[in-house]
């Protein structure tokens, strides 16, 4: 895989995977309001990851270019945001219903988090893509993850950027304080979850009816 042209052809489907799953997931969520139900997923966003990452990972993990397909899981990547961490698990359960792609592995960062302080539930799907020459198979990983833990790892990634992944000793020690504050903020959270869904649902049936008026 030496030029662009070449890239840009290997990386279409993945483009298109993330493109069709935005539109699913963000689909899933127009569900949910539509029956003025409390919707779990607050946000979703997808991307493509970046050809210089691509690289920089394959040399890190070992990982020969031509088994980046079998090898890679989050060369598309889709991330679904939820206000509470119970809603994490509605939404793997929503996933693994859907008969639109395979589940083939489930990382539960959640009740085991990465000892730099990371917490998210990963789901690793193959998403059937319809391209001219056929369908083909792309893996794509789902990262489902509270607010709370997407402004931690959000603010942890643009530091690791910074030093990467040295961390000084005292920014680690506070990167990792600071994760288990956002988690104490999430079990607080879903101490309040009724009050606050009740709130939010009587908000927006009163803005339905201002909007009919
Ligand atoms: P980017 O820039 O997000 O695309 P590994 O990469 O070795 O940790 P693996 O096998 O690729 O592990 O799978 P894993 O850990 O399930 O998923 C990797 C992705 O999860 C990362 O992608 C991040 O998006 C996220 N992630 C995992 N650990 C951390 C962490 O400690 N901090 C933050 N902020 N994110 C994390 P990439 O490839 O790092 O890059």
């Amino acid at each position: 895989m030496d030029s662009m042209e070449h890239w840009e052809q290997f990386l279409a489907p993945y483009k298109q995977a993330v493109d069709e799953l935005k539109v699913k997931f963000r689909g899933m969520r127009g569900q949910f309001e539509l029956d003025s139900d409390h919707s779990p997923i607050e946000f979703v966003t997808g991307r493509v990851k970046p050809i210089a990452s691509i690289l920089d990972k394959a040399n890190q993990k070992g990982i020969s270019l031509d088994k980046l397909e079998e090898e890679m899981q989050d060369i598309a990547g889709l991330r679904i945001m939820c206000q509470f961490v119970e809603d994490i698990y509605l939404v793997v359960n929503l996933l693994r219903n859907r008969n639109d792609f395979e589940i083939i592995e489930e990382r539960d960062y959640i009740s085991h988090k990465k000892t730099s302080g990371y917490r998210s539930y990963h789901v690793v799907i193959q998403y059937p893509v319809q391209t001219i020459r056929g369908e083909k198979k792309i893996l794509c990983e789902i990262q489902i993850r509270t607010l709370a833990m997407n402004f931690w790892a959000t603010i942890e990634h643009s530091l690791n950027y910074k030093y990467k992944g040295d961390f000084p000793t005292d920014i680690q020690m506070r990167l990792q304080r600071a994760a288990e504050a956002a988690f104490r903020l999430d079990e607080e959270m879903s101490l309040i979850r009724g009050e606050i869904k009740e709130a939010q649902a009587f908000f927006t049936r009163k803005k339905e009816m201002q909007q009919q008026e």
